[in-house]
């Protein structure tokens, strides 16, 4: 029998998904939809920013110690609310907020999962009108099922990620997520207010001719990241060149480019900031499984960064991601650092 289908929504798209799967219970499928609606809110907040008393500095200052924006405490509650209120999230950890939250009531403490997420990441941009984004981490909990989840359960390494994704409010709204199955991107569709398939099984392209890296702290880099730079600039047509500078300043924005167009994505440590300003669980690791799910890479520059395991909540890693051949280049300079 033939069906008339339209594009796949996200909902429908995580159910076929579950389809495949007669044994699975469905609790990631529901959580990757509740994180698709806190997306369409903040979504809503984001398109209005300029309208509304909704941009500008909350008055507080987060765990980082940089302004908090109204909009990331808008987009933390909204993801912090929907994973609270389903079925598959036994607590939560935010890069906005100091400690872990701990659901602990019966369904939560029976749910599998758990998640680390950057409510809005590129704030910065938040007042200027550019693409900022959301980035989140699904793990399968090691606390004991029935019980409260544990800060172990949130100092996992990232290569224990079950799924993990981001969204871009950009000039359009995009969720992309990644299980070990492939990386799907859904496009926001405003006619019908749903997530639907636009960019199916992304894959990387093995090279490509964007470089992105905030040139102001160049000579803050290592010589062997500064000697790649120079690299870059250097390329011309004769070895794959010549490369393209492009650096929004939204790691989200950076990054979905550079996974889609094949690129380089690069936040090295600095003499004043050894560890760079990522966070290791809240972007570096999401983006990490994504972008090698997709046929890419991502190192701190001496080592996978899924293979790390974090030792705090909030920790930085420097930061080289992005398509293999650009990231193999990168590592012999590195190397001989
Ligand atoms: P934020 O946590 O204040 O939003 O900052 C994170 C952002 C990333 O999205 C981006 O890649 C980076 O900060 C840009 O930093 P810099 O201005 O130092 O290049």
């Amino acid at each position: 029998m033939i069906v008339n289908r339209t594009i796949l929504t996200l909902d429908e798209f995580t159910l076929q998904q579950l389809r495949a799967f007669p044994t699975a219970t469905g609790e990631l499928s529901s959580l990757l939809r509740d994180i698709g609606l806190a997306a369409k809110r903040v979504n809503v907040e984001v398109n209005k920013a300029g309208l509304v008393d909704i941009l500008g500095d909350a008055g507080a200052v987060n765990v980082q110690g940089e302004d908090v924006k109204k909009l990331d405490i808008y987009a933390n509650n909204q993801f912090m609310g929907v994973l609270k209120h389903g079925i598959s999230c036994a607590g939560i950890g935010s890069e906005e907020l100091d400690d872990v939250v701990v659901f602990d009531d019966e369904v939560s403490n029976n749910s599998k999962y758990v998640v680390l997420f950057d409510p809005l990441d590129g704030s910065g941009n938040i007042d200027v009108n550019v693409s900022i984004g959301t980035i989140f981490g699904v793990y399968r909990r090691v606390s004991e099922i029935g019980k409260p989840c544990t800060a172990a359960d949130f100092l996992q390494a990232g290569n224990r990620q079950v799924a993990a994704g981001y969204i871009v409010y950009g000039s359009s709204t995009m969720l992309v997520y990644a299980t070990k199955r492939g990386v799907n991107g859904f496009t926001l569709d405003p006619s019908i207010g749903e997530f639907s398939l636009s960019h199916p099984n992304i894959k990387c392209p093995p090279s490509g001719k964007i470089y992105s890296v905030n040139h102001g702290n160049f000579f803050q880099y290592e010589k062997s990241v500064q000697q790649y730079i120079n690299t870059c600039q250097k390329k011309d047509k004769t070895n794959g060149g010549p490369y393209t500078q492009r650096y929004i300043g939204s790691m989200v924005a950076d990054v979905h480019r550079n996974l889609l167009k094949g690129g380089i994505f690069m936040y090295p440590g600095t003499i004043d900031k050894p560890k760079g300003k990522l966070r290791l669980q809240y972007e570096c690791n999401p983006f990490a499984f994504i972008t090698e799910i997709a046929g890419g890479k991502a190192t701190n520059g001496k080592q996978r960064i899924l293979d790390i395991v974090p030792t705090e909540l909030h920790q930085r890693s420097p930061l080289f991601i992005g398509s293999i051949n650009m990231m193999n280049e990168l590592e012999e300079y590195l190397k001989q650092a």
